[in-house]
Formats: structure tokens, C-alpha cells, sequence
């Protein structure tokens, strides 16, 4: 936080002397030594991703350190990264993403700088990517250095190297050589477990006793939009990723007494404070939300939604992917989540909830009046802001839709409890480890009208828009987990493509970084 804010500082007093120099300079004065930027690097969250808090934060401290951004903001075509980087002579291009189908976008640009005879060194970045992928997927498809970097702080320390003509040679190539073993290691390696067949891994799914087993009724069936307040919303932020957002590590509100970063935590959180009461007396950000309970069984790893009691219309069918992997256990569960679904077949009528929630309408406009101030600083600390409130109300609306189940009317949960998820249920999110597939959103925002509902529209690669937003499926089983489907294999990745009834190509391009083989390239 500490760069970004003195980044405010650095730009009001820019701005304040520019008049100034620029008069020095028409009559013939200053001393021609106005040091030339470090470097020009275009900065881009790559199409389809919505996310940028990352990027700006990178955008900031690189240009606190002299160096000319160019932030072509989020959402961006290749084309126009590219086009831009060669008509403003860029010396470093970097590409940001937090969803996974980010990568495959990454992949592209990094083919397309070949294609088009590209030379400059190409930084990755954000939530999603990892040294890994970097080095088996995105760097072999350019022939110009492509760098892996973590967070914010070593942005500059790596653009230093790679323009520095001393360090460069040999900074490139300790990143190659690294490459090179992390590709190695990754061909070599073993997976963590034996991966089962399907039919095996479905013989071990969660078996529940359903006869034994009451299913709670919710209150009403269809959908219900919901508008909370900010100041409603407001006991239900969890802060700890607030903290991780501006590289503080450590726990609310364990941090705030830290000897090492306490201090810095103690000025964000007043700030994030004073800037929350501010959005909440000015009605800056409107929260819209759409949440919904439906008839529903499942079906084999599917699970069925009907249009009434009835059950014999079907309305939409989400589909889950079952853990493969061998867990070499006694009594071993390959979980799906349509088990936690009763079964077509046992005559029972269960249910499932779903959700849409957005906190993002009204940040654009926030965060364009901030930046007019020539306040980054601000600018990103409503963007985490809202995102934090995304995050509350998805806590808050589950709250609600457990009341409406009924089963959580009596819950008695401290803002602690909540975070810690010790209530009943889950609420897992398409993209999330139990649920990787971003394509089911689609089905759920059908159900929902989230779109009408809520203002959330979804782009090309499943990024949701505003990108302050959560949308997820509930389930009430008492049994009902998060885990990690883990890696799959090719049969149950044709098994999936059938029953979604879309090529399996673009079911491995969805679901690539969970393949356990190396698709066709088709
Ligand atoms: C907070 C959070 C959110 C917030 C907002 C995220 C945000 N603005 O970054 C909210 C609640 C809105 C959210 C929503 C969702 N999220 Co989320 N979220 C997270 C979480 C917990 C932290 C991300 C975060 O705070 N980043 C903070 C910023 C500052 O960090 P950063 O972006 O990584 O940037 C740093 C570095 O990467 C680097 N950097 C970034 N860009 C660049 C660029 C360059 C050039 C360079 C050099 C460096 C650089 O510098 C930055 C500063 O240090 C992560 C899990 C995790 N621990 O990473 C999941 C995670 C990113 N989310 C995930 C998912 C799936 C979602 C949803 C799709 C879930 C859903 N169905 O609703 C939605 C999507 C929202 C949308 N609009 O489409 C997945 C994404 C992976 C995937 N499978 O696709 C993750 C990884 C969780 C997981 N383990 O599955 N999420």
C-alpha cells in the first residue's frame, strides 16, 4: 500500500509542477537532463478476463519507478495489444488473467508475438497463472523470453534485468534454464496418484443412506432478486484477502497486531473504512443479486432441475465432474458433486439453490473519479472494496437461503463462523477446485436471469461482468463438501463432452489445465 500511495503523491506533484516546467522549458530554461523513462512496457488483462486489481497495482509501481505504462485496461484482443506494443515501440509487454480460460488466451498472444517476428520480453501475471504453466505451455510457443512473475514487488526488479544491458544476457538465461527443468520435471512427472477408470471411480461415489434421510423443503420455488445495503453487507466481509490483495500476509485480525506489517494493515483498514462509509452514505455502489431454489434430482454424475413438483419436465441439467484419482484408502469416496443430490432413481424429491450476486455496479465510475483526482490509490482500494463486498454478499445470501431452507433458521453464526464455513451446506462456484468447468455458469445464468436480474452479463471466456461478482450452486446435504475433482482422464472427459453435448476439443480447451493427458491437437 505504501508504494501505491506515495504513487498519489508522486502524480499530484507531477501535475502540479508540469505547467511550471514545461513554461521553464518554452523560454529556454531547464537543463536538458529530464532523465528519459527506464522503459515503455503495454499492460493488458487479456480478453475475456474482467480483472484488474493486480494489473494496476503492477501498473502503479512500475510506473512509480520510472517506467512508461501503457495500460490498454481489461478485456483486450491480442490484436491490439500487439498493434500497440509495435506502433509505440513497447520494450516489455505484459499480459494479466485471473480465471483459468486466461491461460489459453495467454498461449495465443504468446504464438501470435512469434508469428508476427516479435523480440520483446513478455511478463505473466496474476491469480491464475504459475512458473509452471508458464514454462511448459506459454514459453515454448515464443522464441523471445517469457517470465513468470509472482506479484507486484518483483515487476520491477525483473524489468530492470531483462532492459539492463549488463543483466540481461544473464538473467534470460537462468529464466530459460529454469524453464527448461520445470518443463522436464513436468514431463517426468508421476501423478500424485493412479488415475481410475470412470466406471471404477463411480463405483466409489459418496453412498448415502436417502431413505434415512429427511430433505429439507425450501420456502419457495423460482427465483427471488435481492438488494442489500452496503451497511447490511458490512459484518459479513471477510478481510484477510483485502490484506493479500496489497501483499500484507497474515490473518484478520491477527495482522493488525503484527510487529512486521501491523502498522501498514492498521492505515489500510482505517482507509478501507473511511472509503466504505463514503460508499455507503453516497449509494456509490449498488448491490444486485438473484438467488433461487428448484426441483431437482441427479442422474448418474448430472443433476436434473424441473420446472415444478411434477418432475417430469426438466428445465436444466448441470453437469459435475467426478474425482478420478486412486486414493488408495480403505473405504475410498470419489466425490461428485451429484451426490450430494438424491437420486432420480430413489423416488425422493430433493432440491438445489443457485446464485448470481454482483457488487460491481457503480465501480466504473468510482474508480474513473478517483483516477481524474490522480488518486491510484483510492481507485484500487474500491476495486478491492467491492470485491470484498461480492464476497459478503454471496456469505450473506447463503445465510438467507439456508433460513429459506429451512434448516438454518435456528443457526446461530458469528461473522467468524460464517468465513470458517461452519454452517451447514456449500456453495461451491463454477471455476472453483470441485467445480472447474466455467461454461456451467451459462446454465446458471439462465436459470436466474442474471442477467435481467442482476445486470451481470458473461463474456466469451466466462468472465463475469462487472467483475465484482459471485455466482455458485447450493447444496443442503449435510455431507455436502468442497474438494478437488483433480486431474481427469480421457474417458471421463468424453463421457462429459457427450452428456454436455459439446465437442470433446472444447471440453479439453475448457478443462485443459485439469487433463491428465496431452489432448490431440485438433
Ligand atoms: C479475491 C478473489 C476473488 C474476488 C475478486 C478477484 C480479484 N479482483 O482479483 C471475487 C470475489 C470477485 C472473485 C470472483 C471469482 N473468482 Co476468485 N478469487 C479470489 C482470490 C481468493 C484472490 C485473488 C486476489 O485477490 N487477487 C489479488 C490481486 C492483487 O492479486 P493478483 O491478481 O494475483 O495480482 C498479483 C500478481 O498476480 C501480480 N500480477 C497480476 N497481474 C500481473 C500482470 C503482470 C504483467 C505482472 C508482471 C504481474 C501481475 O501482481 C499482483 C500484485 O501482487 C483467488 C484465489 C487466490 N488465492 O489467488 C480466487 C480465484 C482467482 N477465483 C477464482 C474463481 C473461479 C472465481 C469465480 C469464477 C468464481 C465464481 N464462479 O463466481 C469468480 C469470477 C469473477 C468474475 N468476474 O468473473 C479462481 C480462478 C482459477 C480458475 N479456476 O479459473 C481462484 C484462483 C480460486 C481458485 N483456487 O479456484 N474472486
Amino acid at each position: 500500500p505504501q508504494v501505491v500511495k506515495s504513487a498519489r503523491v508522486m502524480k499530484r506533484a507531477v501535475a502540479y509542477l508540469q505547467p511550471y516546467l514545461e513554461a521553464a522549458k518554452a523560454a529556454g530554461g531547464g537543463n536538458g537532463r529530464e532523465s528519459a523513462p527506464r522503459g515503455r512496457i503495454v499492460l493488458a488483462t487479456v480478453k475475456g478476463d474482467v480483472h484488474d486489481i493486480g494489473k494496476n497495482i503492477v501498473g502503479v509501481v512500475l510506473a512509480c519507478n520510472h517506467y512508461e505504462v501503457i495500460d490498454l485496461g481489461v478485456m483486450v484482443p491480442c490484436e491490439r495489444i500487439l498493434a500497440t506494443a509495435r506502433e509505440q515501440q513497447a520494450n516489455l509487454i505484459g499480459l494479466s488473467g485471473l480465471i483459468t480460460p486466461s491461460l489459453e488466451e495467454m498461449v495465443h498472444v504468446a504464438e501470435e508475438m512469434e508469428r508476427q517476428g516479435f523480440r520483446v520480453p513478455l511478463l505473466i501475471g496474476g491469480a491464475t497463472t504459475s512458473r509452471t504453466h508458464t514454462a511448459v505451455k506459454i514459453a515454448p510457443a515464443y522464441s523471445g523470453v517469457v517470465v513468470h512473475v509472482r506479484d507486484a514487488s518483483r515487476a520491477v526488479n525483473v524489468a530492470q534485468q531483462l532492459l539492463s544491458s549488463e543483466q540481461h544476457d544473464a538473467f534470460v538465461a537462468a529464466v530459460r534454464r529454469e524453464q527448461a527443468e520445470l518443463r522436464e520435471r513436468h514431463a517426468g512427472r508421476r501423478p500424485q496418484a493412479p488415475i481410475l477408470p470412470l466406471a471404477e471411480a463411480r463405483r466409489r461415489a459418496l453412498k448415502t443412506d436417502w431413505n434415512k434421510y429427511e430433505i429439507p423443503v425450501p420456502a419457495f420455488l423460482g427465483t427471488r432478486i435481492v438488494t442489500p445495503s452496503v451497511a447490511t453487507l458490512i459484518p459479513y466481509i471477510d478481510w484477510t484477502p483485502f490484506f493479500h490483495a496489497w501483499s500484507l500476509k497474515g490473518r484478520y485480525p491477527q495482522i493488525l497486531a503484527d510487529p512486521e506489517v501491523g502498522e501498514r494493515a492498521r492505515e489500510l483498514l482505517a482507509d478501507a473504512e473511511h472509503l466504505l462509509e463514503e460508499i455507503a452514505a453516497e449509494e456509490a455502489l449498488t448491490l444486485r443479486g438473484v438467488y433461487g431454489f428448484w426441483p431437482a434430482n441427479s442422474c448418474g454424475d448430472d443433476i436434473e432441475l424441473y420446472s415444478d413438483e411434477q418432475r417430469d419436465r426438466c428445465i436444466a441439467v448441470l453437469h459435475t465432474l467426478r474425482q478420478q484419482f486412486d486414493k488408495q484408502q480403505s473405504e475410498p469416496v470419489n466425490y461428485a458433486l451429484a451426490d450430494f443430490v438424491a437420486p432420480r432413481s430413489s423416488g425422493l424429491a430433493d432440491y438445489i439453490g443457485a446464485f448470481a450476486v454482483t457488487a460491481g455496479h457503480g465501480i466504473g465510475a468510482l474508480t474513473e473519479r478517483f483516477r481524474r483526482e490522480l488518486d491510484d490509490y483510492r481507485a484500487i482500494l474500491a476495486t478491492a472494496l467491492a470485491d470484498r463486498l461480492a464476497e459478503a454478499f454471496a456469505e450473506w445470501l447463503h445465510q438467507q437461503a439456508r433460513r429459506d431452507w429451512g434448516y438454518g433458521r435456528d443457526e446461530r453464526l458469528s461473522p467468524e463462523d460464517l468465513i470458517r464455513e461452519r454452517y451447514r451446506g456449500i456453495r461451491p462456484a463454477p471455476g472453483y477446485p470441485a467445480c472447474p468447468d466455467h461454461t456451467e455458469k451459462q446454465t446458471l445464468f439462465a436459470l436466474l436471469g442474471a442477467e435481467a436480474t442482476a445486470g451481470i452479463t458473461l463474456t466469451d471466456t466466462m468472465a463475469m461482468v462487472p467483475a465484482s461478482s459471485v455466482c455458485g450452486v447450493y447444496f443442503s446435504h449435510p455431507d455436502s463438501r468442497y474438494f478437488n475433482v483433480g486431474q481427469l482422464a480421457r474417458d471421463q472427459v468424453e463421457d462429459y463432452a457427450r452428456r454436455k453435448g459439446m465437442p470433446v476439443s472444447e471440453v479439453e480447451r475448457w478443462l485443459a489445465p485439469y487433463l491428465d493427458y496431452e489432448p490431440e491437437r485438433r
